[in-house]
């Protein structure tokens, strides 16, 4: 008996719910490297290179094990270009008598997974990824018969569930949430911790030259190139974190310098996303590290906060609301993307910094990416499917899944408020507070009118101004309203006037 078991491209576990069970003499594995996946959105060269370097690597690991890896490479001639296409092949040369497959991790794929049963006239088994720690059916019980899918709620009940930092049936520390604590501005210093650079080695350098020769139109650059591309290297960049960086992740979640990509943040979405490495077990290491009094608790309920409650989920919120969620625009938001969201051209140094680094080298973190790049795309009414285009092509770690209700859910408030309680908008001030970008930078972030003056300034107002009747009514937004009633119409006006003057010369840089 053969079975055809596909892996995909975010599919990189040894432990894959596909595998499970399944007798080595029997299994053809296929991984396929195709046209279709690399062209749905123009992907940053580094996200491309960082899949196909991991699943060159994964297929030898795989192979190491014992398994039969079929790899069908980008450049291989008779490359099909799509996922059904290059399983209609391997059904050509394999003749399983089945197939069994991960589900996908979005929509479109998982359509592409449920058609093959009676396009191939084959049984086809779908399994579910429970590499996730809570399933669909989990997601829906928890979810059902409430009003407001609050995260925190969710969290606590994954708490409970997975027993992280529980003593018995009370939170460590007495409390659920250390968010407060975790909200300190940083100052660069030498001993600051800093991710381990790998060095791209002979396959990866491989990958490289396909990704020039092939996606050279695409953006951003393979220079600063240095993931980690296999499970052992992901491996040591997460000790790495745990020993250095982990204990003041909580203090500087948010906080944002000048040259500095990484400051606290564990740079690991990328390998728990593709599969190198596994969520609950850097849950319990990282418990393990509060539990032996080398990182506080702050710090840990917060990492552990985004793993099990963010993380989860925005990947349920993401499968309960369907396909449809994408098309979501609850404000009407129909602006295009300045240009220099493409080319780092602007003299806002707040912006310069998140998109030049991200450019460079395919990441930001959750700050830069929510409150800097979000909150702008969020101030000058950019189409939040756009926007979504955007962080989907540009990030090496994002999949639809995870990316899409951050994007359109969290940043740009596109669902209307199912995800956060209010929009993420906010002014010049508040990256003064998490920052030192103002101090570099060539507006003055005190002013709201002039030609010097910070642009979040009048546009963050305006913002309130152009949605008023929309969200006036919240009780989150009470306050930012009454502020913006405190202003004389004078002032009013001048404010509009900047902002409608910004709003003009960014929607002249349409790329
Ligand atoms: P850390 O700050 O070290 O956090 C620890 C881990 O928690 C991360 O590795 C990640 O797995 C998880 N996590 C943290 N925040 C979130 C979150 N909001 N949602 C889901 N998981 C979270 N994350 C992605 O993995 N892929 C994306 O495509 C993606 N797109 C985003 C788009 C926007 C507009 C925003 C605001 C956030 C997005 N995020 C995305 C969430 C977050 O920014 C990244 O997970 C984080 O920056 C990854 O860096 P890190 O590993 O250093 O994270
Ligand atoms: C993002 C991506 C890219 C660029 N290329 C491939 C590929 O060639 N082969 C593959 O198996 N997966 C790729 N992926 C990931 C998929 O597009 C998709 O995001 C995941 O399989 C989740 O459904
Ligand atoms: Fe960004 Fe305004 Fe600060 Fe400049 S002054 S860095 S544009 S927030």
């Amino acid at each position: 008996m053969t079975i055809l078991i596909p892996i995909l491209g975010d599919q990189l576990s040894p432990g894959l719910s596909a595998l499970k069970g399944v007798a080595q003499a029997d299994a053809v594995l296929l991984m396929m490297e195709v046209a279709e996946e690399t062209k749905y959105v123009r992907h940053h060269k580094a996200k491309i290179a960082f899949l196909f370097a991991a699943m060159r690597h994964h297929a030898e690991a795989l192979r190491a094990k014992g398994w039969r890896v079929d790899y069908v490479r980008l450049d291989d001639p008779d490359n099909a270009g799509s996922f059904t296409g290059e399983v209609a092949r391997a059904i050509e040369r394999f003749r399983p008598e089945r197939i069994i497959v991960t589900e996908a991790g979005e929509w479109r794929v998982q359509a592409m997974l449920e058609s093959w049963e009676t396009m191939f006239g084959l049984p086809t088994e779908i399994r579910a990824d429970d590499r996730f720690l809570c399933s669909h059916a989990a997601f829906e019980g928890w979810a059902e018969g409430k009003t407001k899918l609050t995260m925190e709620f969710f969290y606590r009940a994954m708490r409970r569930t997975t027993g992280l930092l529980m003593d018995g049936d009370k939170p460590a520390g007495d409390r659920w949430n250390f968010d407060k604590e975790n909200r300190k501005p940083a100052k660069a210093d030498l001993l600051m911790p800093r991710p381990i650079p790998f060095e791209p080695d002979a396959t990866t350098r491989e990958v490289f030259a396909l990704i020039e020769a092939r996606f050279a139109d695409h953006p951003g650059s393979l220079e600063a190139f240095d993931y980690a591309v296999t499970a052992a290297q992901a491996e040591r960049q997460a000790a790495n974190f745990f020993a250095h960086a982990l204990p003041r992740f909580g203090d500087y979640e948010d906080a944002m310098l000048t040259g500095e990509r990484h400051l606290w943040h564990s740079i690991l979405s990328p390998y728990i996303n593709v599969g190198l490495l596994d969520p609950l077990d850097l849950c319990r290491r990282a418990e393990a590290e509060y539990r032996k009094g080398r990182a506080p608790l702050n710090a840990v309920e917060g990492y552990v906060r985004q793993i099990i409650g963010w993380r989860e989920y925005v990947r349920g919120i993401y499968w309960r609301e369907g396909p449809d969620y994408a098309a979501r625009n609850f404000l009407r938001a129909h602006r295009k993307l300045p240009a220099f969201y493409w080319t780092t051209e602007t003299d806002m140094h707040c912006m310069a910094e998140a998109i030049g680094q991200t450019l460079a080298t395919g990441h930001a973190h959750h700050i830069q990416r929510l409150m800097v790049t979000g909150n702008f795309a969020l101030l000058i009414g950019a189409d939040p499917a756009e926007v979504h285009r955007w962080y989907l092509e540009i990030y090496v770690d994002a999949f639809e899944w995870v990316e899409l209700p951050n994007t359109l859910g969290m940043s740009q408030f596109g669902d209307g408020g199912l995800l956060g309680s209010k929009p993420y908008a906010a002014s010049g001030a508040y990256i003064n507070r998490m920052s030192d970008y103002c101090g570099r930078c060539r507006y003055d972030v005190k002013q709201r009118v002039g030609t010097d003056a910070c642009p979040f300034n009048a546009l963050y107002w305006d913002f309130l101004a152009r949605h008023e009747e929309t969200l006036a009514d919240n009780p989150r937004m009470t306050m930012a309203y009454r502020n913006w009633a405190r202003f004389s119409e004078g002032e009013r006006a001048a404010i509009r006037g900047r902002a409608g003057e910004l709003l003009e010369r960014f929607a002249g840089e349409i790329y």
